[in-house]
C-alpha cells in the first residue's frame, strides 16, 4: 500500500462529501464519482447459472440498497443527538454518514437459531460510521441501528469495545483538504525555486486529482500520528510519473516534516527538511544551505521507458505472438450459485459469504458434505513495515484496512486475472449517502492443476486422478499494490488461503553505501526498500462442531532400543501429541517439525482416531512470514497480532475482529487491541478461533521492477482434512483413468483395457502423435 493511495482516497472521500449526487431520499446506483475504473467493452463473461437456491438465508448477507436507504431515513428523521447533516449538503465541518455495512450477528445467536433454540432469525442491525466534523477535534465513531427493517422499537447505540471501555471514536488527524493536501502543496510550492534547481520541477498545483503534470512533482505521506499533542506527518517529494503512475518508483530523495496541529492552520509549521543524509531545523536553514557555496546536489530520479509493463523494445522473443494454452470448460460451471443469498456448492463444499469494505470477502458457514469446518474464514487486516534510511521507507507502515480492502476490490479482467469462463459476481459499497456498485469485482471458477492429485505406476497398471478445484478470486488494489486474495477448494475437503502481490514497489532514494542496509539498487537513482507484509486472516474452525482442541504434534528426534535391537539404544524419531491448554500465539517450526491440528477429542473416524484438520504452510514461496521487529514506533499497539505465525483464542462474540480500520491513526491506542485476547483461558475442547497471518519478507530487487511478480509473492495456508475421513475424501469427485497394462501371457499379448472414472472429455483435444 503506498502513499500515493492517500491522495487517492482521501481525496475521494473529500469529493464524496462535495460532490455528492445522491441523498438518503434518492439512491442512485452506479454513480461514477470517483475511482472506479471500468473495464472498456470487449471482455464478455458467461452468464450465470442460476436455479439454485441456498438450503437457509444468508445470515450474514451485505445491506441491501433498501435497508440502507432505510437505515438513513431512520437517522435523518427519528430525533437523535448526531446533528447530522445530510451527505448531498455536508462540508467536512458538518457531521455526516461515512459509511453503513451490516453488523454482522453475534456467533451465539446465529448457532441458536441454526441449532432450532430460537425461533427467529437472528435481527438485521446496520453499523454507520459518523465523521464528526463540527468539533474542534474531528474525530469518527459508530452506531448500531436496529432491529431493520425499521419499526417503533428501532433504536441507536454506540458501538461498544469491549477490551478498550475508555474508548469511543478515533481522531481523524487529517480531517480537511486544507491539512490534507493544499497546504503541505503551498510548503513546497514556497520552495519552487529550491525544487526547480535540485530536482528540476515544481510541485503540482495540488488540487487536479485528474489530468495532473506528469513531469512535476507530488507529496506522498506517511500516516500523521499524535506525539505530545502534535500532529505531525513526513512528506516526501516524487516525480508525478508518466501516465504509468510509478510514482512510488520515483521518490527525490527530499522530505518535509510538518506540525498540522488544530483546524487552524496559523498554528501549522514547517518542522523539518531533510536532504542528502542532513536534517535541516526550518525552511530558513534549509535555504541558507542550499545557497551557500559546497551544497552537494543529488542527480533527480527520472520516469521512463523503466517504469511501464508493456515491453516494446526489438529483443522480445519472437514465440509470443503464437496463442498460448488456455483451459476450456466444455460443460458449462459443476459448482452452483445462489446470488441472492451469496452461496455456493461444489464437489460437497457449501459456504455463503459476504463483503465488508475494510476486509471484502468473508465465507461462513464452510461445510464439506454437509459436515462443519469452519463457522467464519476471512481477512482482518493487511499491513506493510517498512525499513530504509530515510524518514519515509525508515519508518512507513500501512495498515490497509483503513484503505478498505474491499473498498479497493475493482474490476477483474477476464481471461487474465480469472479463466474467460469464470463466472463474475458484483459487490456494492456504501459511503456518504450514497451506493456504488463495483462490477465483477470477483470471480469464481473451476480449474484443473497442471498436475495430477494422485498417480501411481505398478507392474500391471497406472492410475492417474486429475486435481481439479475450486476458486473464488479477488484482487485488492491498495494504491500501488495489488492484492489477490484465493479462497481455494480442494476435491479432499482441503482448503487453501493464498495472497499474492503484484503492482510497483515504494523503494527509496538510492545512496550509495547506505541503501544497501536495505534494499538492492534497481535503477540510476531508485532503491528497493526492504519490508514485511503481514495479512491477517480469522479462521473460526468447528470442526465437526464448537468443542474443538488444538493439538500440537511434534516428529522428535530421540533415541530408543528395542527387543530387536538388541539392548542396542538406536537414535531415530517419534511422535510427540501434546493439545494447546492456554490462548497463545505459535510460530511454524524449523524444519516444520511441529503440525497443528484442529480436532474434536470426542468423534473418532472408523479406525478410532480423533477427526480434525490439520493448519499447514501452503503452496507459497516458504512459509508464511510474521513481523521482523517488534516495537516499530508507526505501528504501536495497532498490529500486535503480526508477531507471530498463528493465535489460538477462544471464540468471544466481542473479539469479532483481529483489527479495526480507524486503528491506523491511534496506533498508540487504537480501537481493537488484539493483544487483549490473549488473556490466558482454557481452550480445551472449546470454541476455537485460529487467527492466522500470510505474507513475506519482501526483498525487492532488479526483477521486481517495473511490477513485482506473482509467483514470487504467494503466501499461502492449508486446512487439510487429517483423519477427518476414514480414507482420501477425493475418489468420490476425482476424474481419472486406470490403464490396465499389457501383460505378455506366453506368446499373446492381453489387450490393454482403459477405465474412466468420472467424466472423460476428449472432444476438441489435439493429442500429439509420438512414434515408436
Ligand atoms: C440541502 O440543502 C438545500 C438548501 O439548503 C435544501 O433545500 C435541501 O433540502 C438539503 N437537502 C437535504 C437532503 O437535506
Ligand atoms: C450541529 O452542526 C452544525 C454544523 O453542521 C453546527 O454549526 C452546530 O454547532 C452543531 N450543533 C451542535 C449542538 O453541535
Ligand atoms: C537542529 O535541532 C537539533 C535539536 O533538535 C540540534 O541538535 C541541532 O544542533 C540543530 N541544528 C542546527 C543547525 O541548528
Ligand atoms: C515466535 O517468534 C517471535 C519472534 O519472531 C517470538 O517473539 C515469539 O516468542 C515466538 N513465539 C513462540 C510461541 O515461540
Ligand atoms: C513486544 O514488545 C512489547 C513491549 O514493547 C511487549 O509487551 C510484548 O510482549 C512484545 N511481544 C513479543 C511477541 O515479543
Ligand atoms: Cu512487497
Amino acid at each position: 500500500m503506498s502513499v500515493r493511495i492517500l491522495l487517492r482516497l482521501w481525496a475521494s472521500a473529500l469529493l464524496t462529501v462535495l460532490v455528492i449526487i445522491i441523498t438518503a431520499f434518492f439512491f442512485l446506483s452506479d454513480g461514477q464519482v470517483f475511482f472506479a475504473p471500468r473495464l472498456p467493452p470487449g471482455f464478455p463473461s458467461i452468464p450465470t447459472t442460476s436455479g439454485f437456491a441456498a438450503p437457509r438465508d444468508n445470515l450474514w448477507k451485505d445491506l441491501s440498497e433498501s435497508e440502507v436507504i432505510n437505515v438513513l431515513q431512520y437517522l435523518h428523521t427519528v430525533p437523535n443527538t448526531l446533528n447530522l447533516t445530510a451527505a448531498l449538503n455536508a462540508t467536512l465541518r458538518d457531521n455526516f454518514v461515512q459509511g453503513i455495512q451490516l453488523a454482522r450477528p453475534p456467533k451465539t445467536s446465529v448457532q441458536s437459531f441454526i441449532h432450532g433454540t430460537t425461533k427467529a432469525a437472528p435481527p438485521r442491525w446496520a453499523r454507520v460510521a459518523i465523521h464528526h466534523g463540527t468539533s474542534d477535534e474531528v474525530y469518527w465513531d459508530e452506531y448500531l441501528v436496529g432491529p431493520l427493517p425499521v419499526t417503533s422499537v428501532t433504536e441507536i447505540q454506540p458501538v461498544k469495545y469491549p477490551h478498550r471501555h475508555h474508548l469511543d471514536h478515533a481522531r481523524n488527524l487529517v480531517p480537511d483538504a486544507l491539512s490534507f493536501k493544499k497546504w503541505p502543496y503551498s510548503v513546497a510550492r514556497e520552495v519552487a525555486d529550491i525544487t526547480q534547481d535540485l530536482l528540476g520541477s515544481t510541485i503540482n498545483d495540488g488540487e487536479e486529482l485528474f489530468g495532473l503534470d506528469h513531469d512535476k512533482l507530488e507529496l506522498s505521506f506517511r500516516d500523521p500520528w499524535m506525539e505530545d499533542g502534535h500532529i505531525l506527518r513526513w512528506c516526501s517529494f516524487q516525480r508525478a510519473g508518466t501516465k504509468a503512475e510509478a510514482g512510488t518508483l520515483l521518490p527525490q530523495g527530499l522530505y518535509v516534516k510538518l506540525d498540522t496541529t488544530t483546524r487552524n492552520p496559523d498554528n501549522w509549521k514547517v518542522l523539518h527538511w531533510y536532504y542528502n543524509g542532513r536534517l535541516y531545523n526550518s525552511s530558513e536553514e534549509f535555504r541558507a544551505a542550499w545557497r551557500s557555496p559546497g551544497f552537494e546536489k543529488l542527480p533527480p530520479n527520472y520516469d521512463g521507458a523503466w517504469t511501464t509493463i508493456e515491453d516494446f523494445s526489438t529483443t522480445q522473443e519472437p514465440s509470443r505472438e503464437k496463442s498460448a494454452p488456455i483451459m476450456i470448460q466444455p460443460e458449462g460451471p459443476r459448482y452452483h450459485v445462489d446470488r441472492e443469498q451469496q452461496y455456493i456448492s461444489w464437489m460437497g463444499f457449501t459456504f455463503y459469504w459476504a463483503f465488508a469494505q475494510a476486509t471484502g470477502i468473508t465465507l461462513f458457514d464452510v461445510r464439506f458434505r454437509d459436515e462443519q469446518i469452519m463457522y467464519e474464514l476471512g481477512l482482518q487486516e493487511a499491513l506493510a513495515q517498512y525499513a530504509g534510511n530515510d524518514p519515509m521507507q525508515g519508518a512507513v507502515a500501512y495498515l490497509d484496512s483503513f484503505f478498505g480492502m474491499g473498498r479497493a476490490m475493482f474490476e477483474l479482467v477476464p481471461g487474465y486475472d480469472c479463466p474467460a469462463y469464470a463466472e463474475f459476481l458484483d459487490t456494492i459499497i456504501y459511503d456518504a449517502e450514497r451506493s456504488q456498485r463495483r462490477h465483477k469485482t470477483i470471480c469464481l471458477f473451476e480449474y484443473t492443476a497442471d498436475y495430477p492429485l494422485q498417480r501411481h505406476t505398478t507392474s500391471f497398471y497406472v492410475t492417474v486422478s486429475r486435481n481439479t478445484y475450486l476458486v473464488l478470486r479477488t484482487t485488492a488494489v491498495v494504491g500501488n499494490y495489488d492484492y489477490t486474495v484465493d479462497y481455494i477448494f480442494y476435491l479432499d475437503g482441503s482448503i487453501e488461503v493464498k495472497v499474492r502481490a503484484s503492482g510497483y514497489i515504494q523503494g527509496a532514494y538510492y545512496i550509495p553505501g547506505e541503501s544497501e542496509k536495505y534494499g538492492y539498487r534497481v535503477h540510476d537513482q531508485f532503491a528497493s526498500s526492504m519490508h514485511d507484509h503481514v495479512i491477517n486472516f480469522k479462521a473460526d474452525l468447528d470442526v465437526l462442531g464448537t468443542s474443538n482442541t488444538l493439538m500440537k504434534v511434534d516428529v522428535e528426534p530421540w533415541t530408543e532400543s528395542f527387543p530387536w535391537s538388541e539392548g542396542e539404544a538406536l537414535p531415530t524419531m517419534g511422535l510427540r501429541r501434546t493439545p494447546i491448554e492456554i490462548e497463545c500465539g505459535l510460530n511454524w517450526t524449523a524444519n516444520s517439525q511441529s503440525m497443528y491440528i484442529v480436532l474434536d477429542t470426542e468423534s473418532t473416524n472408523a479406525w478410532g482416531e480423533m477427526r480434525g484438520y490439520r493448519i499447514m504452510p501452503g503452496s507459497g514461496m516458504g512459509t508464511p512470514a510474521h513481523l521482523t521487529f517488534n516495537g516499530s514506533r508507526t505501528l504501536g499497539k495497532a498490529a500486535s497480532w503480526a508477531l507471530e505465525d498463528l493465535w489460538v483464542t477462544r471464540q468471544k462474540d466481542d473479539e469479532e475482529r483481529s483489527a479495526s480500520p480507524r486503528n491506523a491513526f491511534n496506533t498508540d491506542s487504537p480501537m481493537v487491541d488484539f493483544s487483549h485476547y490473549l488473556d490466558g483461558e482454557n481452550i480445551e475442547q472449546q470454541d476455537l478461533v485460529i487467527w492466522f497471518n500470510l505474507g513475506n519478507h519482501h526483498v525487492p530487487h532488479s526483477g521486481d521492477i517495473p511490477n513485482t511478480l506473482q509467483h514470487t509473492s504467494a503466501s499461502s495456508i492449508i486446512f487439510s482434512p487429517f483423519n477427518f475421513h476414514d480414507r482420501d475424501a477425493s475418489r468420490a469427485s476425482s476424474q481419472g483413468v486406470r490403464l490396465e497394462l499389457p501383460v505378455r501371457n506366453r506368446d499373446t499379448l492381453s489387450s490393454a483395457l482403459i477405465n474412466y472414472f468420472g467424466h472423460h472429455h476428449q472432444k476438441g483435444l489435439l493429442l500429439r502423435e509420438v512414434s515408436r
